[in-house]
């Protein structure tokens, strides 16, 4: 039996952050960072039969030509991550009565989508373009704390990028699910995302405060690893891809992060309307989801 300080549960039987109910949850759940996106995935839907929130978790549940969907923002950061998967999961996988995990045979494997923006660290990347992430790699120390297996390939990238970057730490490194990939992210770009603990230093901004080392960025972009399943480098970076895969591979998840471009590190450019290509993401998105 999980402990009331471990499986927090509201006064009104919700869980204790995203304050929702095992009802709320769809099987597919499309998240995203900024709580105002809720609604602008939501205007799209037929009808709309339940609207929460509580901190920066906001809700909406409704139907998109008969297909029901929960739609939820996370915030900024693979700490909120940590929140957002492990309440989800919670929701699908744990009886709230008995406080136990569900028999294998019963647990859920829920869709998770994530909609979110992202800046890019190449040429070929450029703003407007929509990413789908093939692998994600973790600069954040989530990893730290939850035993993550990786495989041959994933464990010689995040070797590899620790050794140009001169990090005390090898970067976490998680393939994403092909399949739901294929599906969902079809007729987008295909990269590598590195998943920042910062939107500023951590991802080579300077405003006041120099960064270290001070060709970072450069480092990034120009990151090169030959395995036998050909060359890998790093497309794009933002704040949360690398939690969502590797909690979805613990946890049994099917997860896939769709990026709009909306900053090109490398021409130092930045889309003049971020929030129409955004807009246009989540279209293409719920127009495959049906
Ligand atoms: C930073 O501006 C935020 O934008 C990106 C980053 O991951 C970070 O959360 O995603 P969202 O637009 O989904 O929030
Ligand atoms: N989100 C990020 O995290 N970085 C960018 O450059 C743009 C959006």
């Amino acid at each position: 039996m999980i402990s009331n300080a471990e499986l927090i549960l509201n006064p009104d039987g919700t869980i204790y952050h995203l304050n929702l109910l095992p009802d709320h949850i769809s099987d597919t759940i499309l998240t995203v960072g900024d709580p105002a996106r809720v609604a602008q995935v939501s205007r799209h839907f037929d009808s709309i039969e339940f609207q929460g929130a509580h901190r920066e978790f906001v809700t909406h549940v409704g139907y998109y030509k008969g297909k029901r969907l929960t739609v939820l923002s996370t915030g900024m950061g693979t700490d909120n991550i940590d929140i957002v998967m492990n309440e989800l999961d919670a929701l699908v996988n744990i009886d709230f009565m008995s406080r136990t995990v569900r028999p294998v045979e019963e647990q859920l494997r829920l869709r998770i989508v994530r909609l979110g923006t992202s800046g890019s660290l190449q040429p070929d990347v450029p703003i407007g373009a929509v990413l789908a992430t093939e692998h994600a790699v973790g600069l954040d120390s989530l990893m730290h704390f939850y035993p993550l297996v990786e495989t041959g390939l994933e464990t010689q990238v995040g070797t590899a990028l620790q050794a140009t970057l001169g990090l005390p730490f090898a970067p976490y490194v998680v393939r994403g699910d092909d399949l739901l990939r294929e599906q969902l992210g079809a007729g987008a770009l295909v990269g590598n995302t590195l998943t920042c603990p910062g939107f500023y230093g951590p991802q080579g901004r300077r405003l006041r405060l120099d960064v270290t080392p001070p060709d970072y960025l450069e480092r990034l972009s120009s990151f090169h690893h030959e395995s036998g399943e050909g060359p890998f480098r790093l497309t794009n970076f933002e704040m949360e891809t690398a939690g969502y895969y590797a909690l979805g591979r613990l946890l049994g998840h099917q997860v896939l992060s769709l990026n709009a471009i909306v900053a090109n590190r490398v021409t130092g450019e930045f889309a003049a309307d971020a929030n129409a290509v955004v807009d246009a993401m989540i279209e293409r998105t719920l127009q495959r989801l049906v």
